[in-house]
């Protein structure tokens, strides 16, 4: 009996040990290099360095956004002119429309924004381990390491607008502007006249709304006054043949 009750013990250790092992994440480092050295100019070991600070030997739902401050310090977004497209729910159309090409960008485009987008990562208590599984989901605490990483971003990124700046919304929903969203709560309050001229919408619309929906207008009324507001009702084909295109400015 005590053989066996032993045995047990050695396997349930072992099958422990492994899941544990396998928490670990080797590839997010890696993932993180790999996309960052596509982009000139930047230390993306130092880079790597500064991200993995934030989180690492931390309760990842005790991450806040400001505690990626000294990484947006590290790697600041550029003063982006007549180029920032900021997007809501249209996340494939938006980025068929920008992967590829210089004229419109949008933060996962840059080289932060690329180096973790679609990744999950997070740290634990008394570890100096990474980890990419049994992360917490985007709403299951407010301060997560994946989300406080987005909303502080985002923020960066809206600071960073200037000239004629689009958004992305989706017209196959009925709230294209969902006040919840980061679009709607990070960055339109960012966009600051003395920057931005324009706040150009390009709603992606099959017909369940266009651009008089009320979502839109209450976006009007919470925009800064100073800046110009149009709205341009498009179809997905209409993106598609414009990814085509290599001039963004002709396209409709
Ligand atoms: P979104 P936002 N679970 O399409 O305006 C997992 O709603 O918020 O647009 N991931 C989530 C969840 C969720 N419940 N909600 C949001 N996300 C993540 C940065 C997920 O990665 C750019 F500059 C999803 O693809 C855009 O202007 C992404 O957030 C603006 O923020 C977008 O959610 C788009 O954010």
């Amino acid at each position: 009996v005590l053989l066996v009750v032993l045995v047990l013990l050695i396997i349930i250790a072992v099958v422990l040990g492994v899941t544990l092992t396998g928490r670990q994440s080797a590839g997010l480092k890696t993932d993180f290099l790999n996309r960052c050295q596509n982009f000139k100019g930047y230390d993306c070991e130092n880079i790597w360095k500064t991200f993995k600070q934030v989180f690492v030997n931390r309760d990842p739902c005790n991450v806040s956004e400001e505690a990626y401050d000294p990484l947006i310090a590290a790697v600041p977004f550029k003063r982006l002119c007549n180029q920032t497209m900021l997007w809501s729910k249209t996340n494939k159309a938006v980025h068929e429309l920008t992967t590829g090409r210089d004229c419109l960008q949008t933060i996962e485009d840059t080289v932060l924004g690329s180096s973790l987008n679609n990744l999950s990562w997070c740290g634990m208590k008394g570890s100096e381990e990474t980890f990419t599984t049994g992360c917490p989901e985007w709403n299951e605490c407010v301060n997560n390491s994946v989300r406080s990483f987005w909303r502080r971003a985002s923020a960066a990124f809206a600071e960073a607008a200037c000239g004629d700046v689009s958004v992305m919304l989706n017209g196959s929903i009925s709230t294209p502007f969902n006040p919840t969203s980061v679009f709607a709560s990070i960055e339109v309050p960012r966009l600051n006249s003395t920057k931005v001229k324009s706040l150009n919408i390009v709603l992606v619309t099959n017909s369940v709304s266009n651009c008089s929906n009320a979502s839109l207008q209450s976006l009007k009324t919470k925009l800064d006054q100073r800046i110009v507001y149009t709205c341009k009702e498009v179809t997905e084909s209409q993106i598609t043949d414009c990814s085509a295109k290599p001039d963004c400015g002709r396209c409709w």
